[in-house]
């Protein structure tokens, strides 16, 4: 099964992820975000496929099983956190990632969800403060866009 995502937000931050699943294997992602600050943002997929008013309709990180923030290799983490991209010093990052938790099919299914690149680093819920176990202290929500079934 395939998915694409096109990010887009109120300034200069546009990207597109290709999504790709094999029946039981992990998702791979696969795109480019451009426009950023180079350095790491947060990467996530939020729990609503609701953009009406903006990035923030989203709502918070898809979380089903009610856990706290993490990185994507931690055992204890949201199913959205995706973890950080890096900008080069161009402000592109290349994104070649794989992922077991998230699905394009199921109860862990991403479609119809929001995908969300943030301003500042996700500190994977270590950051030692409340924000961080919830949401990786990422900052504003700089583009976005709902995931939706490709070819
Ligand atoms: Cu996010
Ligand atoms: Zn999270």
């Amino acid at each position: 099964m395939k998915a694409v995502c096109v990010l887009r937000g109120p300034g200069e931050v546009v990207g597109t992820v290709n999504f790709e699943q094999a029946a039981e294997e992990p998702v791979t992602m696969k795109g480019s975000i451009a426009g950023l600050n180079p350095g790491k943002h947060g990467f996530h997929v939020h729990a609503f496929g609701d953009n009406t008013n903006g990035c923030i309709s989203a709502g918070p990180h898809f979380d089903p099983y009610k856990t706290n923030h993490g990185g994507p290799n931690d055992k204890e983490r949201h199913v959205g956190d995706l973890g950080n991209v890096v900008a080069n010093d161009v402000g592109v990052a290349m994104i070649e990632l794989k992922d077991k938790a998230i699905s394009l099919s199921g109860d862990m299914s991403i479609i119809g969800r929001t995908l969300v690149v943030h301003e500042k680093e996700d500190d994977l819920g270590k950051g030692g403060n409340a924000e961080s176990s919830r949401t990786g202290n990422a900052g504003p929500r700089l583009a976005c866009g709902v995931i939706g079934i490709a070819q």
